[in-house]
């Protein structure tokens, strides 16, 4: 049978119908079953040695396009849906998008799948089925609100494995369900995401938006992800989320390694465990409980077999991120992991004095990093500047004692979501022009610049932006009703909320624009500054910014003597699917955090990818994509880390000082609590934010807001020179080789895993 036998066959018994008669919806899940069937024809991976990657999140995004892409079908399923009167973009929007995940960290996490797959390496993702997981954001009264995002219907990529395990906290047993989530790479096999489940789940337990019973653990476990931990039962759900999430895992992974045959003192040459960010961290003592209690192994053996098996990456050096749970709190949850992490503990103290590398603290805190950092054989940044900051001041003290372990993995983006599947016209463009061989191997984008001077080329590239610009306007126009003009400039600052982030600096820079628009000072080409952002639901200052955001726009969008030249939207509920249509219709990617404060950024690696140029500061990633293009294909600004660690140090930046000395800086901070503002806005929000940036400015804003404003100026009279432009566009693109993410693999592999 050919695929449109099988399509038809498959419709035919869903809905009675065949292709052309089904609904958009109906045949997603039609082709959402013949996807599924294709998959488990697709040969596992397997091999001597495994990893397993295992994360709080997993930032996946829909995963139809993807997968029909890496089983090579995607054209021709397209074709054949068009030949029956469909259009598979139009089957693509009724997937729901899999809320697993909150930012970079989770996203990365999905990259990686893709490409230990792509690479053909055995690995495995480990994970939780989250129900609601990360909140979907709703603006109302220029204000977000969090509402539970049901993002699992009946037909979905999830499959019930039938596996279960029990997971005890303490005396209470629990039972897990295993959900697995077929992998497939790019022309090449099959692994598995593996989301448990609690079997006892509840959704009804979810009463007014986000809010639930937080002690009712075998209800609420895997309702939603990140739950609120401003009090004791919200730090505490957290903790049972993470050892129930480690202790399935362990006991796969022990399964695993046993049905193959293996002997468990083998175990580090059957498995390396990429321990995701801090949450993970119990894996450690969790499979030395294991090893000792149930395996016959001494407590010397566990821990030696357990540290040459597990590997951490660390992802910020933001201390709100480096875990340090109260012992007491671990007690209450899983007492029997206690007297293993109090070993771990005197371990550690008996051979280092330092106090600042012990793992229980003096206030009886337990430090999860400082577990992975002794009881793993390898600590990675991930990126350049990044890990040189863990070297040399975050975790110098590490450094010293254990150098061979610390280790670099710049961050790296799957190219088949970030080129082939959101921007269907740049790749088909790439392969005319350089052949396809990029595809496999990304470094081939640099034979583009042989065709720097090429005007044809050129145009292409740009008139592709343009493509993309006009779909994006209409997208826009549908789901925020903002009208956007697709000549002007689109300038994009889309990533979690967070003041090191620095939104509100670009907020400062849009007032300041409004400002000149009103004293009668036009930008020649009009400007479109977009924004797409979640804030914690318990980060005040967050939210702020939210509604100085919202407010503006209200502000800019209305004012008839304004709006032809500048609009501002602020997209609700921004998302991966969202940032597939962003990305691709950016023209200058907005990646301005406080230098030495956002680990890498992948963001501005797909932004570079799709030929947006960055405005950014000397910041993680950013400081690779600066050596890779030059500075003449990149706008760089604002203070280096060194003078922003010795500010911190010295704690000598007051933000005030900067409003003082400079009348810019003065009126645009002013505005915000001017009268225009507060009348369309809320007086306590914009006066807190207000007095914040006067008074606490923890992440710098006023320090580098100058020297942004000059250099964002700068970029935008550049793009008056068209010429100029275009070819910035084309060394973007093709010096982007370096972040796909399958050479990160690579290099994981090659350094740390060793697989074969
Ligand atoms: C982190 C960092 C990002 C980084 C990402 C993936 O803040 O800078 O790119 O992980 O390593 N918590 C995150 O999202």
């Amino acid at each position: 049978m050919n695929l449109e036998q099988t399509l038809n066959e498959i419709t035919g018994k869903m809905y009675g119908k065949n292709i052309g008669a089904c609904t958009d919806a109906q045949l997603y899940t039609g082709v959402l079953q013949l996807t599924k069937e294709k998959m488990a024809e697709t040969p596992a991976i397997t091999g001597d040695k495994k990893v397993y990657y295992i994360s709080m999140e997993f930032l996946i995004g829909k995963l139809l396009s993807n997968n029909l892409i890496n089983l090579g079908i995607y054209e021709e399923l397209s074709d054949i849906l068009k030949k029956n009167g469909k259009n598979l973009a139009d089957i693509e929007e009724a997937e729901p998008e899999p809320s697993l995940g909150n930012g970079g960290l989770g996203r990365l996490a999905a990259c990686f799948l893709d490409s230990i797959a792509t690479l053909g390496l055995p690995g495995d993702g480990i994970g939780l089925n989250y129900h609601f997981g990360l909140f979907k954001q709703v603006f109302k009264d220029h204000l977000q609100n969090a509402e539970k995002n049901d993002w699992i219907q009946k037909d979905s990529w999830l499959n019930n494995t039938g596996t279960k395990f029990e997971v005890a906290f303490g005396d209470r047993k629990v039972t897990s369900v295993l959900y697995d989530i077929d992998v497939v790479g790019y022309e090449n096999g099959l692994n598995k995401l593996h989301l448990f489940d609690i079997e006892t789940v509840d959704e009804s337990l979810v009463k007014k938006g986000i809010t639930f019973d937080k002690e009712a653990i075998e209800k609420n476990l895997t309702l939603f992800l990140y739950p609120d931990d401003s009090d004791e039962a919200g730090n505490l759900l957290r903790i049972y989320q993470e050892y129930f999430m480690v202790c399935n895992g362990a006991q796969l992974i022990l399964k695993e390694v046993k049905e193959k045959g293996y002997d468990l003192h083998t175990l580090p040459e059957h498995v390396a465990i990429q321990i995701n960010d801090t949450h993970p961290t119990m894996v450690i003592p969790e499979l030395i409980r294991i090893l000792t209690t149930e395996e016959g192994f001494t407590m010397d053996e566990a821990i030696d077999v357990v540290s040459r098996t597990c590997a951490y990456t660390n992802h910020t050096i933001l201390a709100e991120a480096l875990e340090k749970w109260p012992l007491a709190y671990i007690e209450k949850v899983v007492p029997q992991l206690v007297p293993i992490i109090k070993e771990l503990s005197n371990r550690v103290a008996k051979k280092y004095k330092d106090e600042k590398v012990q793992i229980i603290d003096k206030d009886k805190r337990v430090h999860m990093a400082h577990i992975d950092i002794h009881y793993g054989y390898s600590v990675n940044g991930v990126a350049a500047i990044h890990t040189e900051i863990l070297k040399q001041s975050e975790l110098n003290h590490f450094y010293k004692i254990y150098p061979e372990k610390f280790n670099n993995k710049t961050n790296g983006i799957t190219f088949r979501r970030w080129l082939l599947s959101c921007n269907h016209e740049l790749a088909a463009f790439l392969t005319q022009t350089i052949g396809d061989g990029y595809k496999k191997d990304a470094e081939e984008l640099q034979k583009l610049l042989e065709h720097k001077d090429d005007q044809a080329v050129l145009d292409a590239i740009y008139d592709i932006k343009k493509t993309k610009k006009t779909e994006l306007v209409s997208y826009i126009k549908e789901k925020e009703g903002v009208e956007l003009n697709p000549d002007s400039i689109f300038d994009i600052q889309v990533k979690r909320l967070h003041e090191y982030k620095r939104q509100q600096m670009n907020a400062l820079y849009i007032i300041h624009k409004y400002l000149e628009i009103k004293g009668g000072k036009k930008p020649s080409t009009p400007l479109t500054f977009i924004f797409g952002a979640k804030a914690a639901p318990a980060y005040v200052i967050a939210q702020d910014i939210i509604h100085l955001l919202l407010v503006m726009s209200d502000i800019i969008n209305n004012d008839p003597e304004v709006s032809p030249y500048m609009k501002l939207v602020m997209v609700e509920n921004y998302n991966v699917s969202y940032a597939e249509k962003l990305i691709p219709a950016c023209d200058i990617s907005e990646q301005i955090s406080l230098a030495s404060k956002e680990a890498s950024g992948t963001g501005n690696m797909k932004f570079m990818l799709n030929g947006a140029v960055t405005l950014g500061t000397s910041d993680g990633a950013n400081v690779e994509i600066h050596e890779l293009v030059g500075d003449d294909n990149i706008y760089i600004f604002g203070q280096d880390s060194d003078t922003v660690i010795k500010h911190y140090e010295k704690a000598d930046y007051v933000s005030k000082d900067y409003y003082k000395k400079s009348p810019v800086i003065k009126e645009a901070v002013d505005f915000i609590v001017s009268k225009e503002v507060l009348k369309v806005g809320k007086k306590e929000n914009l006066e807190r934010l207000y007095n914040e940036l006067l008074n606490k400015d923890w992440f710098m804003t006023l320090l580098d807001l100058e020297d942004y404003i000059k250099v964002k100026d700068q970029a935008f009279a550049d793009y008056e020179d068209q010429q100029k432009w275009k070819k910035m566009m084309l060394v973007n693109i093709a010096k982007a080789g370096f972040f796909s993410s399958d050479r990160t693999i690579a290099e994981y592999n090659r350094d740390i895993w060793k697989l074969k």
